[in-house]
């Protein structure tokens, strides 16, 4: 049912950055300066909530980011908004179980484009897959500060039940996600994990990326010698 590459997308989800203007403590072109710089592996542009931009300049500060995630070949993803998806030629979009429902975004954006979801249960995850997504954003794992209406936390479980009900679609984990507790969301099944504020705030965001991606890659590499 999925259509893109889940190879390749396993490999963009290791660590996925998301981010918008209300995130930054410098300017967000900057901010994913940087975190292209550390080794990023998707982006995703979230401006929404308290203090987000609208209208024009949220228009062109997308366009900036995504110029920069072109030139350093980082996929470039929108969240919720289908319309600046398609008027970006983004990579691709991200909905929740709040949003347009997927298949109706799958219907608009077509079959050559990223469609992520959000599920936080077997059956929203089983719905989303129908509905044709190319990979799931579970969570959250850990409290969260960065959104003002996340669902209960689910702790690593809910990604295990996934994988223990044969689900084989690439999953990243989101919700609270820093470098000392993200190593149990790869060992439950995930392929990666998603993380706003462990990056934006960081005070050394190339930094702290490249110990997100060594600790994600050097726990994959653990997990295979473990399954060899
Ligand atoms: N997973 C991911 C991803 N990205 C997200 N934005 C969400 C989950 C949350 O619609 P949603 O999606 O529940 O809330 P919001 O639109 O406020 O972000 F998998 F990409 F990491
Ligand atoms: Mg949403």
């Amino acid at each position: 049912m999925t259509r893109y590459n889940s190879t390749i997308l396993s490999e963009s989800l290791k660590v996925y950055f998301i981010m918008g203007s209300m995130n930054c403590r410098k300017t967000p072109e900057e901010v994913l300066s940087e975190a292209i710089a550390g080794g990023i592996t998707m982006f995703q542009f979230r401006e929404k909530g308290p203090e987000s931009l609208i209208g024009e300049a949220r228009f062109d500060l997308a366009k900036r980011l995504q110029q920069i995630c072109r030139l350093n070949s980082v996929p470039f993803i929108v969240n919720d908004d289908i319309d600046l998806a398609i008027a970006l030629d983004a990579d691709g979009i991200h909905v929740g179980q709040d949003d347009q429902p997927a298949r109706s975004i799958r219907e608009q954006i077509g079959e050559n484009k990223i469609v992520g979801v959000s599920a936080h249960t077997l059956k929203e995850a089983q719905q989303a897959i129908a509905d044709g997504a190319d990979y799931l954003g579970i969570g959250p794992i850990y409290p969260t500060t960065s959104k003002d209406d996340a669902k209960e936390v689910q702790g690593t479980k809910i990604i295990e039940e996934l994988r223990e009900n044969g689900l084989t679609i690439p999953l990243v984990g989101i919700g609270g996600i820093t470098l000392t507790n993200a190593i149990p969301v790869i060992t439950a099944g995930a392929d990666g994990i998603s993380v706003i504020s462990a990056i934006a705030a960081a005070d050394d965001i190339s930094g702290t990326v490249g110990n997100f991606v060594r600790v994600v890659r050097e726990h994959i590499l653990e997990l295979r010698r473990l399954e060899a």
